[in-house]
């Protein structure tokens, strides 16, 4: 039996929770190997990312880095012909522009994580002050934008904005940075993926180390 790819991450992080999403949306097996200290320096404990970031997949020809890297990988390797929507195929400006304000938000609520929770740096310094005042505002265009921009995407399996925002909306309770409460579209989007199989088998959690 061919070896299965194996995912280095956490369960409670956002961009592993995409790869997981495409991995099981997609049908692909795959082994999860938990990474359980976010402070580590050692590249050896993000399966070789001289990045220090996660997650990475480990294939038998060697690691990929990046999740959006991760989910193409993972849509080549699916047996079945499966109609995915990248980024290159989203049909307008508005979509592409919803697109860009999710990887913000992703990469702003790492900025707010790691920067206030693990780091314990004071919320109220610029950095992350200006950080929560991008992102809200962030959410509200995506709030606004939401219903139109999904009127517009083509027919598909999967596409990499719905499944990024997901991962993005509902991290903000796992990690209670801001409040989805002003945001209906985005509530109510969130609330009908959450109904999804694969939704229900990546929940967020914080991995638990095994003694010995
Ligand atoms: N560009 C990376 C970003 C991944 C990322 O920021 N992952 C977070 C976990 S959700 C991480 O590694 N945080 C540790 C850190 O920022 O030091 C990707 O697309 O995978």
């Amino acid at each position: 039996m061919p070896e299965q790819p194996r995912l280095v991450g956490r369960s409670s992080s956002h961009y592993t929770r995409l790869a997981r999403l495409f991995a099981e949306e997609l049908g692909i097996a795959y082994a999860f190997e938990p990474v359980h200290d976010l402070a580590s320096r050692d590249p050896a404990d993000y399966a070789g990312n001289p990045a220090l970031k996660l997650p990475v997949l480990v294939l038998p020809e060697g690691p990929v880095f990046g999740t959006e890297n991760i989910c193409r990988t993972l849509a080549a390797l699916a047996g079945e012909p499966f109609r995915v929507l990248w980024t290159e195929q989203l049909p307008d400006l508005r979509a592409r522009n919803a697109q860009e304000l999710v990887w913000h938000g992703m990469g702003a609520q790492v900025q707010m994580v790691f920067g206030m929770q693990v780091a314990g740096l004071p919320a109220q310094n610029v950095y992350f002050a200006k950080a929560a005042d991008g992102f809200r505002h962030a959410l509200a265009w995506l709030d606004a934008n939401l219903e139109s921009v999904l009127k517009g995407l083509p027919p598909r399996d999967l596409s990499l904005l719905e499944t990024s925002l997901f991962c993005l909306l509902e991290h903000l309770g796992f990690r209670d940075t801001l409040t989805l409460a002003p945001y209906h579209h985005l509530a109510a989007f969130a609330a009908a993926w959450r109904e999804r199989p694969a939704s229900q088998r990546t929940a967020y959690a914080f991995d638990v180390a095994m003694p010995g």
